[in-house]
């Protein structure tokens, strides 16, 4: 097979090992670097210097990537880009005080989001997200998580997770879908979750046998499910060999994420109330911590995850947009990396790693998120000198072009 050499660049290898000597470069930066291609995949990357001439010699394709700094292509591990409708009009509302809880007991919140997505076709949940795939894309997203949980009901959620699926097979970006079926209560089953709790376990293995489920998550908050409620559907993901992961202590310290590490879950997402023995068992499991600055932001909270904490546990931080009509509706991951600097203090090496090595941790992907021989040839080339640069822009989008499974998008 023919190589594809790419010169002429500076490399943020995102790994920890990266660079010439033994001392671990930042970003694993790697200054007049190289990378050969192969098919969809990495075949070597390093210093040009050090590029083997008969390596060289083999590659039939040559780009010089003008000066550009190339890193991983970007993952956002944790989306629910699937919905109908808007909630703008809440926001308006929360703009005049009233609370986001308030409005979801009073039927709004999720609840709307749902009825517009039960009363929308496949073609026109699809269209809608597609427009939102679309920027996320322009910025160098070349994998993204997309969750069910605005459909709560089986049907439902089976268009939106085959839309997730359609939107992967229709766009050139890997596409990993999660069950959300414990989202909320579906307005059928006021008053019994538990009945809903059997409901989402009758769903769960159709959905897995009709190959739409990569992973399993639910929404485990006193305005959700229980602890206790979550464990039943760990339960039954676990029987199908299907990884979880879990919205947990968002809004409260509901002792979700060392439920979520007890099965050994990929991921615990949102985290402003976790605390310290959630760290430790997160830490025990390798569960990473997905850190989601824009839902903090947009519901104006003041309570940080705990940042420091989970550093002294070393637990792997992501970033990702949440994107979703909500609480997050953001289609920029470079605004999130931005945020996760400005509002939650993680190091723009940190947060780059969040969207990159970490993001692919969270979702169970040993194959991305770094730049290095054998991963897949998934790259962003970005008019920036130093990688700090992408975290330290607002609203500005200095990406020049994506490499998809090897392939200039
Ligand atoms: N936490 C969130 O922030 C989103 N879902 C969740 O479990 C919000 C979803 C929404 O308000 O539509
Ligand atoms: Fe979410």
């Amino acid at each position: 097979m023919s190589l594809t050499l790419w010169h002429h660049c500076t490399l943020a290898t995102l790994q920890a090992d990266a660079g010439q000597t033994d001392v671990a470069q930042p970003y694993g930066l790697v200054p007049d670097g190289a990378l050969v291609v192969q098919g969809a995949t990495l075949k070597w990357v390093g210093p040009l210097a050090e590029l083997p001439e008969a390596l060289r010699a083999q590659c039939s394709t040559q780009h010089d990537a003008g000066g550009a700094l190339i890193t991983p292509g970007l993952v956002d591990c944790h989306t629910h880009l699937v919905y109908g409708g808007d909630r703008a009009a809440e926001f308006e509302q929360r703009l005049q005080g009233v609370g986001y809880e308030e409005i979801a007991r009073q039927g709004g919140g999720i609840a709307s989001t749902v009825r517009a997505t039960r009363a929308a076709s496949a073609p026109e949940l699809q269209a809608s997200a597609a427009r939102r795939l679309r920027h996320l894309l322009a910025e160098g997203v070349t994998t993204l998580e997309i969750k069910s949980g605005y459909g709560l009901a089986l049907e439902h959620e089976r268009k939106c997770l085959q839309v997730a699926r359609a939107l992967g097979a229709e766009h050139a970006v890997a596409v990993r879908t999660t069950f959300l079926g414990a989202h909320a209560l579906p307005p059928e089953f006021a008053g019994q979750s538990d009945a809903y709790m059997d409901a989402v376990l009758r769903m769960l293995p159709v959905l897995h046998a009709e190959g739409l489920v990569d992973a399993v998550d639910a929404f485990c908050e006193r305005i959700a499910f229980s602890p206790a409620q979550t464990a039943r559907l760990f339960e039954a993901a676990r029987a199908l060999g299907l990884p979880v992961k879990l919205h947990a202590e968002q809004l409260s310290d509901s002792g979700g994420a060392q439920l979520a590490a007890s099965f050994g879950a990929l991921s615990c997402d949102h985290l402003e109330w976790l605390s310290e023995e959630g760290a430790a068992a997160m830490a025990q499991a390798g569960s990473v911590a997905v850190l989601l600055p824009g839902a903090f932001y947009f519901l104006r909270e003041t309570k940080l995850p705990p940042m420091d904490m989970l550093r002294r546990h070393g637990v792997p931080m992501a970033v990702s947009t949440d994107c979703n009509p909500g609480t997050s509706p953001c289609t920029s991951l470079l605004l999130m990396l931005n945020m996760a600097c400005t509002l939650f203090r993680l190091t723009p090496e940190e947060a780059l790693a969040g969207v990159t090595r970490h993001a692919a941790q969270a979702l169970g992907l040993k194959d991305r998120g770094v730049l290095a021989p054998g991963m897949r040839a998934d790259f962003v080339l970005w008019d920036v000198s130093h990688p700090a640069q992408l975290a330290y822009a607002l609203g500005a989008n200095p990406l020049i072009q994506t490499v998809f499974e090897g392939q200039v998008r």
